[in-house]
């Protein structure tokens, strides 16, 4: 652990200066459905994504709602995606959001740390939370958090159908 945090303060010497603990960002919505011909667990839900800024990166964390219960004991994948969310659009969200590519490294990893995943258990109320931390500031623009059909593989990334979005603009 030592190790750790030795490593992480390193990191933030070159990095830009955002205050650790700071809310970098807030965004609260009702999801946008990405299949309103049918009816599915997320018609009625609404999410509320934070970023908070730390020493070596930021924690997201996601805050589900008005989930239907009848989901309850089930996991469903959650990531940043690239681009914009929007009703009825799918695919308009692009790919996920990996810091490798936006910074342009030479290989681009999928990980948990390269990637914001935020899968949640929905509870018996419909609700569902989880946080990630990555040592990474994502770079501003419009993207969405993409919610998926399946809990995310952690060797491929992928979760399934995309069921609904949060937008989210900084
Ligand atoms: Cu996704």
């Amino acid at each position: 652990m030592a190790g750790l945090v030795a490593f992480s303060a390193a990191m933030a010497v070159g990095s830009t200066a955002i205050a650790a603990g700071a809310v970098i960002n807030r965004f609260s919505d009702p999801l946008r459905d990405y299949d309103t011909t049918s009816a599915g667990p997320f018609d009625s839900a609404t999410a509320r994504l934070q970023l908070v800024g730390q020493a070596s990166g930021t924690k997201a964390v996601l805050h589900l709602r008005g989930i239907d219960p009848s989901v309850s004991g089930r996991t469903f994948g959650a990531h940043l995606h690239n681009a914009a969310c929007a009703t009825d659009q799918p695919l308009l969200s692009g790919g996920h959001y990996n810091h490798d590519a936006h910074s342009g490294a030479p290989k681009v990893a999928v990980s948990d740390q390269t990637e914001v995943w935020l899968d949640f258990t929905v509870d018996a109320s419909g609700a569902g939370d989880s946080n990630s931390v990555v040592r990474f500031t994502p770079t501003p623009g419009a993207r969405s958090v993409v919610i998926h059909a399946k809990p995310t593989d952690p060797a491929s990334g992928g979760a399934g159908d995309r069921l609904a979005c949060l937008p989210v603009e900084w």
